[in-house]
């Protein structure tokens, strides 16, 4: 594959106009997005209960990102990266895609840009057996993923790969099919010269479905389930497999790896099973830079919303650097469009942080003033690295008070000024439910 690094940043001189910044870099694009894992479990993010040594060697040979926000749950999430656009502006049921958003995706975009698409491990934007084309519609080229609350994702998974459903998993263990599985496309990628576009949607470290008749599989040899802290280290030697690859393929040097969390760190995680729909849990906490923090998944707060993002590129992206710029879900469409040379149609509510991996002089381009995050239940915020405002109006100040213990109440000085920013950003992308 030639590869080709153009970074315009200068002005037109003929039309003597400023020209938007422009970056043209195809590189190959590795995006991981791990189930329900937050900042709190990650070494390079001060987590020191857990082992994550090859997520925290790509932070160290790349950029890590400390205020990246997600929606509090999986599906809003997906629906966002998906089309660079915030949830509340789509009519999209749990687990379910709008159609009208088809030709809307990220995998649509890079596609037309001429890269090859997969996704492989959680899909959650229908049921497979009912629709088992959708991937198709959606840009990817190829799909390996398994059926949500139709069965296993983790021991004896049940995949639908490309159409069919699988029937050689007995005894198999699915992040490892998944991981084979992008290899393989990955390798068939270079041998036919395309770029590729390999999302690696995680299974892990979600606990197991307990919405289907039969009872998934136990770890073999063992009567419970994975506990959060083995799938965490599960997750990081699923994460080690996937980059040894892009390295045995000779590949590394023009990918670009992104990590991602899709909500905050579970509160609880099913051990085993019990009797009908009763499961013993187990409490998950983290224990991040000696304090142990509880997990967060399905709030607004911090530990419900700001996500891992580690982006990895030799010799593009700076070692062992950090980033502060904010980033929200909306932003993946933009920024991947962006690296990737490909053209986005449709209007989105996402900023490309594609010029923020690539050091100070990029960084003048317009990054964005807020990050956007909402619930299901109608509550939602925006905020700056420091300040919260909920469409309720309350406003907390999260560097001192992460937990939202005390909304501010005596609005003084630039207070006042930080507090109507925020204000007029719900005005800006139209939030309909402000009280
Ligand atoms: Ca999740």
């Amino acid at each position: 594959m030639k590869f080709v690094l153009f970074l315009f940043l200068t002005c037109s001189v003929l039309l003597g106009a400023k020209v938007e910044p422009k970056i043209v870099l195809q590189p190959n694009i590795v995006l991981i997005m791990a189930d329900d894992v937050g900042c709190e479990p990650i070494g390079a993010y001060g987590g020191e209960r857990w082992k994550t040594p090859h997520l925290d060697a790509l932070a160290k040979g790349g950029m890590r990102f400390d205020y990246c926000f997600s929606m509090p749950v999986c599906h809003p999430t997906r629906i966002c990266l998906m089309t660079g656009k915030y949830p509340f502006r789509m009519k999209s049921g749990w687990g379910t895609f709008p159609k009208i958003e088809e030709k809307n995706t990220v995998a649509q975009v890079l596609k037309k840009a001429g890269y090859a698409t997969a996704i492989a491990g959680k899909w959650q934007l229908c049921l497979m057996k009912k629709d088992k084309e959708q991937p198709a519609r959606m840009g990817f080229d190829q799909w390996s993923v398994f059926g949500w609350h139709e069965g296993a994702r983790f021991h004896e998974p049940y995949i639908y790969q490309d159409g069919r459903l699988r029937t050689d998993t007995k005894g198999k263990y699915g992040p490892e099919l998944y991981v084979d599985f992008l290899g393989e496309f990955m390798a068939n990628s270079k041998k036919a010269k395309k770029p590729f576009f390999a999302h690696y949607s995680m299974a892990l470290a979600h606990d197991v479905t307990d919405d289907i008749p039969k009872q998934v599989p136990y770890v073999p040899g063992k009567d419970r389930w994975m506990n959060y802290g083995e799938m965490i280290e599960s997750m990081d030697d699923m994460i080690g497999k996937l980059v040894a690859k892009i390295d045995q393929l000779g590949l590394r040097k023009n990918t670009i790896i992104l990590f991602t969390g899709d909500n905050g760190t579970a509160k609880r995680s099913k051990l085993r099973h019990i009797k009908g729909r009763q499961y013993e849990r187990e409490e998950v906490y983290s224990i991040r830079n000696g304090k142990r923090i509880p997990g967060g998944k399905g709030t607004l707060l911090d530990i419900g919303t700001n996500v891992p993002l580690i982006a990895n590129w030799p010799d593009r992206i700076k070692v062992g650097s950090s980033n502060d710029v904010l980033v929200d879900f909306s932003d993946w469409l933009p920024t991947l469009a962006e690296l990737g040379a490909g053209k986005v149609g449709h209007k989105i509510d996402g900023i490309s942080f594609a010029p923020a991996l690539f050091g100070p002089s990029a960084e003048k381009r317009k990054v964005r003033s807020f990050a956007f995050s909402e619930s299901r239940s109608g509550k939602a915020w925006v905020r700056t690295q420091r300040y919260k405002l909920y469409n309720n109006g309350q406003l907390y100040d999260v560097q001192k008070d992460a937990m939202e213990k005390k909304p501010i109440k005596n609005m003084t000085g630039s207070l006042i000024k930080e507090r109507e920013a925020l204000q007029s950003a719900f005005t800006q992308i139209k939030y309909p439910n402000i009280k």
